[in-house]
């Protein structure tokens, strides 16, 4: 069976268009843009392509069955529709890693064990907050009742990026909805087919037409969204620059609310009292996960000087014994960069850093003579003046350099605009929380890395975003609080 055969199979019937008002539809002016699979560099198939009309047409719609249906759709039954949601995903978990990986060109068996399970853990955690979003009642003073109440914004955009197609959608699915509130979601114009099959089985889980729109396009689409008036709240994952974009078309429309998961250059400080070989393997997976195009990427790696040489022997060793090649081989561990923008761009990371006076110590080149795979890379010799040092590289490109002291680490992992993440290896569990405590990073990994669950908070410090995804604190950004209060002085 082909991954081709594999997206068209369960029902023969073609989903590349829209999805509004639960139906397929085309675009208004019949546009479609290609999607091209990574590891060939060959169009998979086109896909219609929603303008900032079919936008507005969703959002009519959405808000529609918010009047009319969802409204009025109790939390256990929406809860209900989740859990069903999730159990279609894990039934048809195969098909959606394989579309994953045709469409982003990461490796099918990751896809498997990896992405489909976070997005199920996400649909069900957050389901299981049915009939638990409640507000309080406020004890004030004898003449007066006051509560509050947790009510859905509305209609919500959410725009998401290619790196990880179907998680980035459950993250912003789930919490919307089991809040109440139904959803326009645009896909990358990258990898816009995963999210289409899963439109299918919003249909078949029954969630009621119009509260799940889900609009591939590129930024028109984006922007569209991110200015509509009857929208009420956006989420974006994606760079920082086009988020900072989203925050100004929020501000000048219609002051929605807006959460923002941007880039990052996280650090992973590694100190000589780490367990050598656990600190390569996790650092290892910091960098070269998903082919590097990870927000959380540990992209500086921190080392302290006595142990310097010893680390960089040993992850040379384990860079070198990376599979890098087509996603649908059992033993790819790496397969291509998303696209031939994003290739690029990686490959003049590399000669800058190379012009920049850094040393290149492995990698630096394509990997192969078709799609858009490059050599897993290393960098030495390196200081945070340079542009490899700085900016966010979304590739397999790793700079490593040593440190003397907890505070020059500490000083250094700082010396960014960003604040994702960052990580802490080191057996000496004192030096670990004080370090953890003291960076500023949305989340800091202790020995380990990219480890993220539904139920744990994830979003930036600095120019990594603003607010939070996961965790129940997410729920706050998608419910207004209102106060009622009832005079009880009067007669009775
Ligand atoms: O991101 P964009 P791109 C970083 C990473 C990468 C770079 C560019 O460094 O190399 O961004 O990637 C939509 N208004 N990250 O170009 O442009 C777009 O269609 C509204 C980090 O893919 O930010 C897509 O759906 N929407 C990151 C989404 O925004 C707009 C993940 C992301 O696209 C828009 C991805 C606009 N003006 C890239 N312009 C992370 N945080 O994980 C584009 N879009």
């Amino acid at each position: 069976m082909t991954p081709t055969e594999i997206i068209e199979l369960p029902t023969g019937q073609k989903v590349e268009r829209l999805f509004i008002n639960n139906e397929f539809v085309e675009s208004i002016d019949g546009k479609r843009f290609e999607t091209i699979n990574p590891s060939t560099g060959k169009v998979i198939t086109t896909v219609a392509e929603a303008s900032a009309n079919d936008i507005d047409i969703a959002v009519n719609a959405a808000e529609n069955a918010f009047e009319n249906v969802w409204k009025h759709v109790s939390s256990s039954e929406r809860g209900r529709l989740l859990y069903k949601l999730a159990d279609l995903i894990r039934r048809d978990l195969k098909i959606l890693a394989a579309i994953e990986s045709l469409d982003n060109g990461k490796a099918f068996g990751v896809a498997q064990v990896l992405d489909l399970p976070i997005v199920i853990q996400s649909f069900e955690y957050f389901a299981g907050f049915s009939e638990k979003i409640n507000g309080e009642v406020i004890d004030s003073s004898d003449d007066r009742f006051l509560y509050t109440r947790r009510e859905p914004i509305g209609v919500v955009g959410a725009i998401i990026p290619f790196n990880f197609p179907l998680c980035m959608l459950s993250w912003k699915l789930a919490p919307a909805l089991i809040t109440g509130n139904v959803v326009i979601l645009k896909p990358a114009e990258q990898t816009p087919l995963s999210a289409l099959y899963v439109a299918k089985l919003i249909k078949e889980a029954g969630f009621p037409p119009g509260v799940v729109n889900i609009c591939p396009g590129w930024a028109e689409a984006g922007k569209a969204i991110a200015s509509h008036m009857k929208i009420g709240k956006v989420a974006f994952t994606g760079s920082t620059a086009v988020g900072k974009s989203i925050l100004r078309a929020a501000s000048t429309s219609n002051m929605k609310k807006v959460t923002l998961e941007l880039g990052g250059k996280s650090p992973t400080i590694i100190f000589a009292s780490a367990d050598l070989e656990e600190a390569v393997k996790w650092a290892h997976m910091g960098i070269f996960f998903n082919s590097g195009q990870c927000c959380t990427a540990g992209s500086r790696v921190y080392v302290e000087e006595s142990i310097y040489d010893e680390f960089l022997e040993k992850f040379k060793e384990h860079a070198a014994s990376i599979k890098v090649g087509d996603p649908f081989n059992k033993e790819t561990y790496q397969g291509p960069q998303v696209s031939k923008e994003q290739f690029d761009s990686v490959m003049a990371y590399i000669e800058t850093g190379k012009n920049e006076g850094a040393t290149l110590e492995m990698g630096g080149k394509r990997h192969g003579d078709q799609g858009y795979y490059i050599q897993p890379t290393i960098f030495t010799n390196v200081n945070e003046s340079m542009k490899i040092m700085r900016e966010e590289i979304f590739g397999p490109v790793v700079a490593i350099d040593k440190f003397k002291t907890v505070d020059e680490a500490i000083e250094r992992a700082h010396m960014t605009d960003y604040g994702l993440a960052a990580a802490v290896f080191t057996k000496d569990i004192n030096k670990a929380i004080s370090v953890a405590n003291k960076l500023k990073a949305g989340t800091v990994w202790v020995n380990c890395y990219n480890l993220t669950h539904a139920s744990a908070p994830f979003g930036g410090y600095k120019e990594s975003g603003h607010g939070r995804e996961n965790g129940k604190n997410v729920l706050d950004s998608y419910t207004e609080v209102k106060t009622v209060c009832v005079n009880l002085n009067v007669p009775i």
